[in-house]
C-alpha cells in the first residue's frame, strides 16, 4: 500500500515538473539577447563531392568569412550540384540569382573567351607558372573581363592537371585515344583537342557524368586525380593515363549585383576571406593528390604514363586554330614563364 503511494507520489511530481517545464516554454524569449546581428546568406554551389578539396576549402572559406564579418556574412555550400551544372551557377551569378560559385574556368570561355588560353594543351607544365600568372596581371584581366557580364570574380583556385581515364584500353600513345568516346567541359579547345586526336568528343556537365560512363554513354573522361578519386571514378572506369593534358584551375566566382550592395568593410572581409581560403585550397588539393596514384591503383585502376611529347606533338594544330582568338602576345606570355 505505502509503495503504491510513493510511486503514485513520485509519478505526480514527475507530472507536475513537466508541465511547470511545458508552461515555461514560450518564456524564454524574454530573457534572449534583444537583437541578433543580421546575418546575410552567401550561397556558394559546386558540382563536386563533399570529399572534395573544392568542398573543404569552401567550408574553410566559410569559417574564415564569418569570422572576419563578425558573423555578418555566412557562406551556404551546395555542393554534388544541388543548384545545377556550372554553367547553371554562372548564369546564376551573373543574373543576381545566386550569390557565389566555385567553377572550373573551362565553361567561363563561353562567357569571357580571355580564360581560354588555359585550356590549351600542354600550356601549363608547372603550377607555379601557373599560381603566378593566375594571381598576377594576366589572372587579375581575366577576372576584370567577367565585370560586363555581372561577375566579380575573387580568385583562382586550384584543381589540378587533367588525367584521361576510360572503361576500354590502356592509353600508351595518341593514337590510342582514337575512336573513343570522351566526356569533356563544355569548352572549345577541349574539344578541339580531343578531335585532333581522333576521339569523338561529347560535352556534358559533370553532374551527368558519373551516370554516363556507368551507362557506358561515354567511353571514359579527364579530370584530376582529386576528383577521380572524391567521385568514385575508378567504380566505372578500369585504365587510367597520367596525361597532364589541361590545367583547369577554378574561378571563385561572386554575383556582382549581391557584392556591391555590400559595405566596403563585407566587401574587405570577403575577399580576405577569399585570399586566404585560397591559400589554404591549393596547398589541400596538391597534398590530397600526392599518393592518389598508389590508392587508385589499390582501387583497381592500371595506370599507364604515356609520353606528353608526343601527346603535344600530335594536338599542335589546336593552338594555330586558336591563335587569333586567344592572342599570340597572351599565349607567348605564359608559355615564356
Ligand atoms: O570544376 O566538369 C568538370 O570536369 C570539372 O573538373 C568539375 O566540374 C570541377
Amino acid at each position: 500500500m505505502m509503495k503504491k503511494f510513493l510511486s503514485f507520489l513520485l509519478i505526480a511530481m514527475l507530472v507536475l515538473t513537466l508541465a511547470g517545464c511545458g508552461q515555461k516554454a514560450p518564456a524564454p524569449a524574454a530573457n534572449a539577447p534583444k537583437e541578433e546581428p543580421k546575418a546575410q546568406t552567401i550561397r556558394i554551389a559546386h558540382t563536386l563531392a563533399p570529399e572534395s578539396h573544392y568542398h573543404k576549402g569552401l567550408e574553410k572559406f566559410a569559417s574564415i568569412l564569418e569570422q572576419k564579418s563578425g558573423g555578418k556574412l555566412k557562406a551556404q555550400i551546395f555542393h554534388s550540384a544541388q543548384l545545377g551544372s556550372e554553367r547553371d551557377a554562372i548564369e546564376g551569378v551573373s543574373m543576381g540569382t545566386l550569390e557565389a560559385t566555385l567553377v572550373s574556368t573551362a565553361p567561363l570561355a563561353n562567357f569571357s573567351k580571355k580564360f581560354m588560353v588555359f585550356d590549351l594543351p600542354f600550356i601549363i607544365q608547372d603550377r607555379a607558372v601557373a599560381f603566378a600568372a593566375m594571381d598576377g596581371e594576366m589572372g587579375k584581366g581575366m577576372l576584370a573581363s567577367l565585370e560586363a557580364k555581372g561577375i566579380k570574380g575573387l580568385g583562382f583556385w586550384e584543381n589540378g592537371f587533367r588525367m584521361l581515364t576510360n572503361s576500354k584500353k590502356a592509353i600508351n600513345t595518341p593514337a590510342d585515344i582514337a575512336g573513343l568516346k570522351i566526356r569533356l567541359m563544355e569548352n572549345p579547345v577541349h574539344v578541339e583537342t580531343f578531335k585532333v586526336l581522333g576521339a569523338q568528343p561529347v560535352p556534358m556537365p559533370f553532374g551527368e557524368l558519373f551516370t554516363s560512363l556507368q551507362q557506358k554513354t561515354v567511353d571514359g573522361q579527364e579530370n584530376p586525380l582529386v576528383i577521380i578519386y572524391t567521385s568514385k571514378f575508378y567504380e566505372v572506369q578500369k585504365h587510367l593515363a597520367l596525361t597532364g593534358h589541361f590545367y583547369a584551375p577554378a574561378a571563385f566566382l561572386v554575383s556582382k549585383s549581391f557584392y556591391d550592395k555590400l559595405s566596403p568593410e563585407l566587401q574587405k572581409a570577403l575577399s580576405e576571406a577569399e585570399q586566404e581560403a585560397r591559400k589554404w585550397e591549393r596547398e589541400y588539393c596538391i597534398n590530397l593528390e600526392k599518393d592518389l596514384v598508389a590508392k587508385l591503383k589499390e582501387k583497381g585502376m592500371e595506370v599507364t604514363t604515356p609520353d606528353k611529347k608526343a601527346l603535344q606533338e600530335a594536338t599542335k594544330s589546336v593552338y594555330e586554330k586558336f591563335k587569333a582568338e586567344i592572342g599570340e602576345d597572351v599565349i607567348n606570355a605564359l608559355l615564356k614563364k
